[in-house]
């Protein structure tokens, strides 16, 4: 079945979470909730990428995130630290980290692809152009899902030359991160041109404004949840290895009907 990604949040400024978890008892308790409801991995991240926000040094990101790796990992979970700085994923990795999470897809920090290189963890590339306040001003694109699939062979390329082999490396569209609300749907449209790469694919539409925009009236937390199931379970049709969600109960069962429609064993 399709591998879920549970969003474990260690962000005071964090548009999903509004800093609930930003103490680390209640970011592992949340996390270790998340595996209970079925996620298969952890995705630990001490630094919002909402459009807009603000950049935090990798000093503070540490002092969030380490602290959390450290204890799910502890508890037997499969950890991921969602992070774009080199030093963030070493500090992950001897915590015991096993996935890098990277939305930039290790354009962010020239380092990040060698620390990688020089573990056993494997590696989610994500299609990036630059950092939140900017990153619409760089939305242009003549076929959003070819394009998104040239830049991202690119990283692919880059990771290899670093000493990172294909099979260690998951590739994420990047939903949301420049892309305005359309090209996030031309985007999912052409999903199996990226799942058509080689490498897993992992898709996160959770909660994100392009998905919302897309529902009528009053757009509560469940509603938004309901909306990221859907797509992840569209996601899951088109091939996707797996999704990075924030409720992993409701995405459970619909990836489950997925798995029913396409005549797999769950
Ligand atoms: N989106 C966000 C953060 N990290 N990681 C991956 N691999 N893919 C994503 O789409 C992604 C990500 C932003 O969403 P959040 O602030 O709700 O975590």
């Amino acid at each position: 079945m399709t591998s879920i990604m549970g969003i474990v949040n260690v962000t005071p400024d964090s548009f999903s979470d509004g800093g609930r978890y930003l103490d680390h008892a209640a970011a592992v308790a949340h996390g270790l909730r998340l595996r209970a409801d079925g996620a298969d991995i952890l995705d630990v991240g001490g630094e919002s990428t909402r459009p807009g926000s603000e950049r935090v040094s990798a000093e503070v990101e540490q002092e969030r995130v380490v602290p959390v790796v450290h204890a799910l990992t502890e508890a037997g979970a499969v950890v991921s630290i969602d992070t774009m700085n080199a030093s963030t994923a070493a500090a992950a990795i001897a915590a015991g980290a096993r996935i890098v999470n990277d939305v930039s897809g290790g354009l962010a920090d020239p380092g990040m692809l060698t620390v990688i290189a020089a573990s056993r963890a494997d590696v989610v590339l994500g299609h990036w152009r630059g950092h939140s306040d900017r990153m619409y001003a760089e939305a242009e694109y003549r076929d959003v899902a070819r394009d998104v699939v040239v830049e991202l062979r690119e990283r692919l390329a880059a990771a290899a030359v670093a000493g990172i082999a294909p099979s260690r490396v998951i590739l994420d569209p990047g939903i949301g991160f420049a892309k305005r609300g359309e090209q996030n749907w031309e985007m999912l449209r052409g999903l199996s041109q990226l799942v058509g790469v080689g490498p897993r694919v992992l898709v996160g539409t959770s909660r994100k404004r392009f998905l919302t925009d897309a529902l009528d009236g009053e757009v509560t937390e469940e509603r938004r949840d309901l909306a990221t199931s859907v797509t992840s379970a569209l996601a899951a049709l088109a091939g996707a290895w797996g999704v990075r969600v924030h409720d992993v109960r409701a995405t459970r069962d619909a990836l489950r009907v997925a798995d029913a429609w396409r005549g797999g064993t769950s």
